[in-house]
């Protein structure tokens, strides 16, 4: 930051909220602006306070917040308790003007009281213990109560955590400018491993990330811990994520040797007070390669006693380490069938080793071996159904929300409702490998709950991968989600300022997988640029209808894959890599015929992975969604489509109609000029004139190539 602290950069920075002036060392509204204040204009922002710029809201919710909020309590004197104390200091200077008295007793009218039944006599007499145990340790109860000469508000949690997430939920409320005046909320997570995949390296490189180099400074750690790593947790914690595993799933065994372990804890030490625990990916052949053994057949006695070993050295260092993520035998990645066992058996070794301290293993369901079969989108739930039930209480099985590789639009994997007795957790990407980059402003919350609202059938009707998930269709002890990130050593963490917006969505999904995307670009948006309401609405616009432009302007009505190394530009020829199923090609099947790839039970036989009655309607080339028309359907250009195009004319309108959206969205923006702070302003702006180029590139470049195959003149694009 600059070498500024980071109160103080909340003062210099958070300008730019509509209506709102940094007036000296205090914000204004500009109603209130007068000769004796000279106004200033909004001071720019880089971006690096994400959602916790904590802008003051409209005048009239801040005054009734100023009345309603005159002190505050923190009962508790742990590490955790200190975090809430000061956050909640910061804020509230920031977002009521004047600094608020924050101590760690006393409760009369105009208190906001923060405790657990363990550190507070009134937190036992306002709130049951046992209705915040049904709440569990994570959840929490904001409620009202009336006292002597006024109200008070409480923030009641059985822990520490869960309070500093009450604490975190609360100060959204007052962020995004909600009534506080009779509050009743009771909340607690859906999902149990709440985590954030970081795939960076060793060298400071991250894989797939597109923010500058990794957060983890290894060389400085672990003597030096900068406020970043601090303000990294402040940033989970916000959203309720409470772990985060810190190293590629291509990973480095020596992440596991003595010395990085040490800098590995000084990590997790930081992170403890805010729940963020510790994960690391465990390469599956670490006892040959720093272990020295000659084998890491899971079967063996040496290996599994260099495991247990391993991980009593973890736990003597990171006493709540959560566990390992492994990538096993998978894209050249060492695993248990090099020695013959299976996944199960594999996963399992570990899992013996870490179950004596609590920790699990979350094992990758990205698993593609050719000899398993000829459909790639196929080979993991053949491998992972045979396993059902082989697997120790304390794996889970991770697996990607589509059974390809996070393409712009992929059916939900057919994983997910298939597994009765192994839990099963999901793998989004906001990091945006193939939407993007951090270059194309793609807001990831629609597809995210496409796929999270997506019946399985698995039992019955209203079996949504959501309740898949919260282990609400077959009965799971362990469930989660994790988000490969894109947080990086940027500025502004994410490289470009919407994509904040889906690390944020997907923090936010994974406590609730059932909550609605366009919430959560309204709450995002009024934290991170501006409470007002026309520029909300323009801003929430852009965000939800921009993931379709891009499926339009990509990979439209099912088609996938249309990339080559860089998974960014469009390579529809890419037809030579080291695997067929790595070109475009394998995936398109372009020819005079027709286009796409046949997975009915005429070709793939793919579509009955999933339950009826979906087998059935993907199966059925009238019945199939169009979004998913190509991905299961091989059909001739001259195809007849619902909206009575055949499908080449369907297809070039749908390229047209992703470039004029994106020129949209460039046009929109610039009608927020003046409405949030001009650094960020121009820095979208510069990306979204690299996303109308690269847009209308894609349409040409794609229909360019299709049209030698269909034969068919490509319509004049819309200038
Ligand atoms: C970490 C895709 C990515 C790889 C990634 C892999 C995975 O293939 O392109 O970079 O490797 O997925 O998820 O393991």
């Amino acid at each position: 930051m600059n070498g500024i602290s980071r109160r103080e950069f909340v003062w210099r920075s958070v300008a730019g909220t509509a209506g709102l002036w940094l007036a000296g060392n205090r914000w204004v509204h500009s109603g209130e602006r007068s000769g004796a204040v000279a106004p200033v204009r909004p001071t720019d922002e880089d971006g690096y306070m994400l959602w916790l710029r904590y802008a003051p809201p409209a005048k009239q919710a801040v005054r009734e917040y100023q009345r309603r909020i005159k002190r505050v309590c923190v009962a508790g004197g742990s590490p955790t308790c200190r975090v809430i104390s000061e956050e909640i200091a910061t804020a509230l200077k920031s977002l009521l003007g004047d600094a608020v008295p924050v101590s760690n007793d006393g409760f009369d009218a105009g208190t906001l009281l923060i405790g657990t039944p363990a550190t507070s006599a009134q937190v036992r007499e306002n709130v049951p213990a046992e209705d915040l145990d049904r709440l569990g340790p994570e959840g929490y109860i904001i409620r009202s109560v009336k006292l002597k000469g006024g109200g008070g508000i409480i923030i009641a949690s059985s822990t520490d955590i869960g309070a500093l997430y009450g604490c975190f939920h609360f100060l959204r409320l007052l962020q995004t400018g909600q009534p506080i005046a009779a509050l009743e909320i009771k909340e607690r997570p859906r999902l149990k491993l709440r985590l954030m995949n970081h795939w960076d390296n060793l060298d400071g490189s991250v894989e797939r990330g597109y923010a500058g180099r990794s957060l983890w400074r290894w060389a400085e750690l672990p003597d030096k811990l900068g406020q970043r790593y601090v303000d990294y947790a402040r940033a989970c914690a916000s959203l309720g994520l409470n772990g985060a595993v810190i190293h590629n799933v291509n990973a480095n065994p020596r992440i596991l040797t003595a010395e990085y372990l040490r800098k590995v804890a000084a990590l997790a030490n930081v992170w403890r007070p805010y729940g963020v625990r510790m994960y690391l990916t465990a390469n599956f052949a670490a006892p040959v390669r720093i272990g020295g053994l000659p084998t890491a057949d899971p079967l063996d006695q040496r290996v599994k006693d260099w495991w247990r070993a391993k991980a009593d050295e973890i736990y003597s260092l990171i006493p709540d380490f959560g566990g390992f993520l492994v990538k096993a035998d998978s894209e050249g990645q060492p695993g248990p069938k090099t020695y013959g066992r299976s996944h199960a058996e594999g996963a399992n070794l570990l899992a013996e080793a870490l179950a004596p301290h609590g920790g699990v293993v979350m094992w990758r369901a990205f698993v593609y071996d050719h000899d398993v079969d000829p459909d790639r989108v196929k080979r993991a739930y053949i491998e992972f159904t045979r396993l059902d039930g082989q697997f120790r209480a304390n794996v889970v099985i991770q697996i990607k929300n589509g059974p390809l590789d996070f393409q712009p639009r992929e059916p939900f994997h057919p994983l997910f409702g298939a597994l009765k007795h192994t839990p099963v957790m999901a793998e989004i990407q906001p990091t945006q490998e193939y939407l993007g980059q951090a270059k194309h402003l793609v807001y990831l919350g629609p597809m995210w709950e496409e796929f999270l609202q997506s019946d399985t059938y698995a039992k019955g009707q209203g079996s949504t991968v959501a309740k898949v998930l919260m282990g609400e269709v077959h009965p799971y002890q362990l469930t989660g989600m994790a988000g490969v990130v894109n947080p990086g050593a940027d500025a502004n963490w994410c490289g470009h300022h919407f994509s904040q917006a889906n690390w944020y969505a997907f923090g936010r999904l994974a406590w609730n997988p059932e909550l609605g995307a366009a919430q959560l670009a309204e709450e995002w948006t009024r934290m991170t640029f501006t409470n007002d309401p026309e520029a909300v609405r323009t801003i929430c616009r852009m965000m939800m209808t921009s993931y379709e432009t891009f499926v339009s302007y990509t990979m439209p009505l099912g088609l996938h894959h249309l990339i080559g190394g860089d998974h960014y530009a469009p390579m529809p020829w890419n037809d030579r890599a080291p695997r067929e199923d790595w070109t475009a090609t394998y995936y398109h099947r372009a020819s005079e015929d027709g286009i796409g790839f046949d997975r009915t039970r005429r070709g793939s036989g793919a579509v009955d992975q999933y339950h009826p009655p979906l087998c059935d309607i993907f199966d059925d080339i009238n019945r199939c969604p169009e979004k998913f028309l190509l991905w299961f359907h091989r059909c001739a250009w001259d195809h007849r489509m619902k909206s009575g195009r055949t499908l080449w004319e369907e297809l070039c309108a749908k390229y047209d109609e992703g470039v004029r959206q994106a020129r949209e969205l460039q046009k929109t923006w610039e009608t927020l000029k003046g409405k949030i702070d001009a650094r960020r302003h121009r820095e979208v702006a510069e990306r979204l004139a690299i996303q109308v180029a690269d847009a209308a590139k894609w349409r040409d470049q794609i229909l360019e190539y299709f049209a030698r195959f269909s034969k068919r003149p490509v319509p004049k694009p819309v200038p």
